[in-house]
C-alpha cells in the first residue's frame, strides 16, 4: 500500500525550496489549510442552518449583495492571518480598504495575504461549487511598522505563493510557490488535506470553453470570432467543443486545469473594466496556470505583468490552456487590426 502523503508532510518537505526559509511560509499555508477546514464545515452546513445560508443584508465594495457565508469565511481567514504572526496586513474582496494588523506581533509578519473569501458566492443557495482564492506577497515595506497599501499593489510576479480551496463534491486545496502546482483533497475521515493530485499540468488544448454566452454580442470582435471558432464543426480539430459555464470561477478554473480549456470574461457594457478583480481572482489564478504550463491574460496583456493600481481594480480576463489562450489572443490582435 502507497503511503499518503498530507499537505503539512508535503509543505514542510518542501520547505529547503526556498533560500533562508524560516518556516514562516509553511505555517502560513498550514494557518490557510486550517481556516479552509473551518469554512468547509461552515459550507457543507449551509443547507441546514437558516442563520448561514441566504443574503447577509450588506452590501460589499463591489455593490454585491453579500452573503452570510461570504462574511463567515471572511471573518475566519482574517482571524487565523492575525492569530498566526506571518502576516502584517491582508485585502479581502470583502472590506472597502485593507487592513494592517495593529499588534507588534503582527507588525513583524513578513508577509501580506490578498484573498476571495467565497468566490461564486451568488451560487450558494443553488449548492454550487464555491471556493477561496488566495495570493501571498511578501511586504515591502520594513517589518515591525505598519503594513502599507504599496505591500498590496505589487503585480502578479511578485507573488510567493497563491492558491485556492475548491468547496466542491469534495474539498480541494491546489496551490504552488513557484516550482510546479499540487493538489489535496480533504479526506473528511481523518480531518487532512491528502496529495491526490501531483505536479499538475494544464493540457496544451481542451474541447472545453467557459464564458457567460449571454454576454456575446457586447463583447469585442475577436472574442466573438474565438467563440465563433468553438463552436465551428471540424472533426479534424474535435470541434464544435463544448461549452462548460458553472459562473464560479474557482470551479470553472479547476475544470479547465485538469481537463483543459479556457475561461473568458471580457469587457461588456456594464463592465467596461471586466468583472474580476485583479489582485483578489485573477493574479492568483494566473500564476497557478503558468505553473501549470497554462497562460492567463487580459487579451492583450500577460495578467502577471499588470502593476494595480487600486485595491479592487478589474480586468477583462482570459485564462487557460496555452494553444486555446494564444488562438483568442492572435484573434483579438487580428480584429483589432482590421478596425483600425
Ligand atoms: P460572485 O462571487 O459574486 O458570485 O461572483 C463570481 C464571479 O466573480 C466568478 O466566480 C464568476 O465566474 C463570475 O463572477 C460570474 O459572473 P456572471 O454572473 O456575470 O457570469
Amino acid at each position: 500500500m502507497s503511503k499518503v502523503t498530507t499537505l503539512n508532510e508535503f509543505i514542510m518537505d518542501r520547505q529547503h525550496d526556498f533560500a533562508y526559509a524560516t518556516g514562516e511560509l509553511s505555517r502560513l499555508l498550514n494557518d490557510i489549510s486550517v481556516a479552509s477546514k473551518i469554512v468547509t464545515r461552515d459550507v457543507r452546513r449551509a443547507g441546514l442552518v437558516d442563520a448561514i445560508q441566504g443574503a447577509q443584508g450588506g452590501m460589499n465594495i463591489q455593490g454585491e449583495a453579500q452573503q452570510k457565508l461570504d462574511v463567515i469565511a471572511d471573518n475566519q481567514f482574517i482571524k487565523m492571518f492575525e492569530a498566526g504572526g506571518e502576516v502584517c496586513g491582508i485585502a479581502s474582496e470583502e472590506n472597502d480598504d485593507f487592513v494592517a494588523f495593529d499588534s507588534d506581533f503582527s507588525k513583524k509578519g513578513k508577509y501580506v495575504v490578498l484573498f476571495d473569501p467565497l468566490d461564486g458566492s451568488s451560487n450558494i443557495d443553488v449548492n454550487v461549487s464555491i471556493g477561496t482564492i488566495f495570493s501571498i506577497y511578501r511586504r515591502t515595506s520594513k517589518v515591525g511598522e505598519s503594513a502599507t497599501i504599496e505591500d498590496m499593489l505589487q503585480s502578479g510576479a511578485e507573488q510567493i505563493a497563491a492558491g485556492y480551496v475548491l468547496y466542491g463534491s469534495s474539498t480541494m486545496l491546489v496551490y504552488t510557490t513557484g516550482f510546479g502546482v499540487n493538489g489535496f483533497t480533504l479526506d473528511p475521515s481523518i480531518g487532512e488535506y491528502c496529495l491526490s493530485h501531483p505536479n499538475m499540468r494544464m493540457p496544451e488544448l481542451g474541447r472545453q470553453y467557459s464564458m457567460n454566452e449571454g454576454n456575446i454580442k457586447v463583447s469585442e470582435k475577436g472574442i466573438q470570432d474565438y467563440i465563433a471558432y468553438c463552436q465551428e464543426t471540424d472533426p479534424a480539430t474535435n470541434r464544435p467543443y463544448s461549452g462548460r459555464y458553472i459562473g464560479s470561477l474557482v470551479a470553472d478554473f479547476h475544470r479547465s486545469l485538469i481537463k483543459g480549456g479556457i475561461y473568458i470574461y471580457p469587457d461588456t457594457p456594464s463592465h467596461p473594466e471586466g468583472r474580476l478583480r485583479l489582485i483578489y481572482e485573477c493574479n492568483p489564478l494566473a500564476f497557478i496556470a503558468e505553473q501549470a504550463g497554462g497562460l492567463a491574460t487580459t487579451g492583450r496583456k500577460r495578467v502577471l505583468d499588470i502593476k494595480p493600481e487600486k485595491l479592487h481594480q478589474r480586468i477583462p480576463f482570459i485564462i487557460g490552456s496555452k494553444k486555446m489562450v494564444e488562438r483568442v489572443v492572435n484573434l483579438i490582435e487580428k480584429a483589432s487590426t482590421v478596425e483600425q
